[in-house]
């Protein structure tokens, strides 16, 4: 499985990547997360093509392109096309069209974009989203919001905690999370 923004998308190992990906059939999920910024450019501004899943059109993989601010979308779509990949059909691309509230960068004054309503994108907000619709269905339960981000957030500083505290890994412990025998026909074991 492999993340990458839009920005990505026009340097050349991005097509190489989907051409070799498809040609061997290799278990790999692409997914974009198309913000429509690759740092301060607009993608207006380096390409013509507007969606991500269009560019990969020639390579004739499963492609689809959600709104990547609707979690339920995305994990649906996310879960047909890992499905997918896990059978051995080969390579997809799930595009997640979404927007970025904050700079490229901390301190990155973001003035090339006025036309961009933050107020609506941040109506727009995943997690606000899916806590709206989870108060609107029942099943976000008796909790609060605000106790359930203190939660998240108490665990997520204790693994903060235990990161830093645990020694430096070693190599070995990057290869032991690579699954290997994924062997193409006619090349080696990847
Ligand atoms: C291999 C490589 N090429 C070029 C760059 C320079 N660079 C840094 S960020 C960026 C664009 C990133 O766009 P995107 O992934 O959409 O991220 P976003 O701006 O939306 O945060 C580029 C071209 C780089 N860091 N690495
Ligand atoms: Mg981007």
């Amino acid at each position: 499985m492999v993340f990458f923004g839009d920005g990505a998308v026009q340097a050349g190992q991005f097509t190489e990547s989907i051409n070799i990906a498809t040609l061997w059939k290799l278990p790999v999920l692409f997914v974009c997360e198309n913000n429509g910024f690759a740092e301060f450019s607009p993608r207006s501004a380096h390409t013509n093509v507007e969606r991500v899943s269009d560019v990969v059109a020639p390579y004739e993989l499963p492609r689809e392109t959600v709104d990547g601010n609707e979690v339920a979308q995305v994990w649906a779509q996310f879960g047909r096309m890992l499905a997918g990949v896990r059978a051995g059909e080969g390579p997809a691309l799930l595009e997640c069209l979404t927007h970025r509230l904050r700079g490229h960068y901390e301190g990155d004054p973001d003035k090339y974009r006025e036309a961009v309503s933050k107020a609506d994108w941040q109506e727009k907000d995943p997690l606000l989203r899916l806590q709206r619709q989870g108060a609107a269905d029942g099943w976000l339960g008796e909790a609060e919001p605000a106790e359930l981000e203190a939660a998240a957030r108490a665990e997520v500083d204790e693994a903060v905690v235990a990161a830093r505290q645990s020694p430096f890994p070693g190599p070995e412990v990057a290869a032991a999370y690579v699954r290997p025998g994924v062997v193409r026909s006619g090349g080696t074991a990847a």
